[in-house]
């Protein structure tokens, strides 16, 4: 029987049920690396690969120009390497957690684009080769589309225009010629306009040489996310494998709010009718997600987050109680856990 009242620790383990297709994994902050804690246990138990939610981007990472602070990331690479637990690097470069040193200039002018690029090199290749054979996954890119199509006007852009972008991924390279890397995006499942220019800026930096080792699909999906697009995109984005056959997808920070984007509603209790709804989404999900596994397309799959009670979906886009993890509050794992272990097809009772 499924224990319905099964902690993290002690329920069967995803990671083991899934560990022949893909890895399982869930975005982390090093003080849930503390053996004593619950978290811990629950990590151990569950995941073999972690990114780090927010202390490995540059802001925390190079907060002055010059000025590296690595005991974070030192502590994530060390717990790695003494559990066997392979590790993201998130992320490189993105508009948003970034020190704004990088694009000012002189004199109150922006920076120039040799200056900028300079910059977001040396970040690179100091922090890539610093953990070199120790990050399996670099998210080199973050977000850099724009829902609508298109390439985001962010400040990257608007200084450097689209070469910052193959520029990022040979720094990565020249450091490490061993970690794949990727370009990170979320609703490239909801926005065909932003997964056809995922396709095209790929296909492009392919035909140029440029070492890209896959996409990313960070999939911030709700209730409402309508799955047959999601596939139709995924499966677009998948078909470039068909220029680099080592091409993989990785989802990369998943999570199932049950609000849709713009909904205003108080906290939501958690009703049987959410609950056969997120059971279902779930299920169709990993359905897909072994699918594309087994096709050779997808190797791993991340959530955001360790459980319901400190998900960033609590806080975003407004505040509100929210449920989008297998793993509820209390360290409890929810029905839709059984569920998509079930598809693994080798559960153990709990
Ligand atoms: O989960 C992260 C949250 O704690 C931070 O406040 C936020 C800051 O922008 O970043 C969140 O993580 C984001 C990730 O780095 C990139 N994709 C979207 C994630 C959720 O916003």
């Amino acid at each position: 029987m499924n224990d319905p009242n099964a902690l993290a620790w002690d329920a069967p383990s995803l990671a083991e049920a899934f560990g022949a297709r893909f890895r399982v994994g869930a975005a982390v902050n090093t003080w849930n690396l503390d053996p004593e804690s619950p978290a811990c246990a629950a990590i151990l138990r569950q995941f073999h690969i972690l990114t780090l939610e927010n202390e490995s981007k540059p802001i925390n990472l190079q907060p002055e120009e010059g000025h590296f602070v690595f005991e974070k990331f030192d502590r994530f690479a060390a717990f790695g390497q003494a559990n066997g637990i392979a590790l993201r690097g998130h992320t490189l470069v993105w508009h948003g957690q970034v020190p704004m040193w990088f694009f000012e200039g002189e004199n109150g002018a922006p920076a120039t684009k040799d200056q900028l690029l300079s910059r977001m090199r040396t970040h690179i290749s100091t922090v890539v080769s610093r953990y070199r054979g120790k990050i399996a996954t670099w998210d080199v890119l973050n977000e850099v589309l724009r829902d609508e199509g298109g390439l985001r006007e962010s400040r990257w852009y608007k200084i450097a225009g689209r070469d910052y972008i193959p520029e990022a991924f040979l720094a990565a390279h020249e450091a490490d010629p061993d970690a794949r890397l990727l370009i990170n995006d979320y609703n490239l499942e909801s926005s065909e306009a932003k997964a056809d220019t995922m396709v095209s800026l790929v296909e492009g930096l392919l035909r140029e040489g440029i070492p890209v080792g896959g996409v990313g699909l960070q999939m911030h999906l709700s209730l409402y996310t309508d799955l047959e697009l999601l596939k139709k995109n995924v499966r677009k984005i998948a078909a470039l494998r068909k220029l680099d056959s080592a091409l993989r997808l990785e989802v990369t920070e998943l999570d199932v709010s049950c609000y849709r984007f713009d909904d205003t509603a108080e906290d939501l209790d958690w009703t049987p009718a959410l609950e056969e709804a997120f059971r279902t989404k779930y299920t169709e999900l990993f359905r897909f997600y072994t699918e594309l596994a087994d096709e050779g397309t997808l190797d791993t799959v991340v959530f955001w987050g360790l459980s319901d009670a400190v998900s960033w979906l609590n806080g975003f886009p407004r505040r509100h109680k929210n449920y989008p993890l297998l793993i509820g509050r209390g360290w409890r794992v929810k029905p839709a856990f059984y569920d998509v272990l079930a598809l693994a097809g080798n559960t153990e009772e709990a």
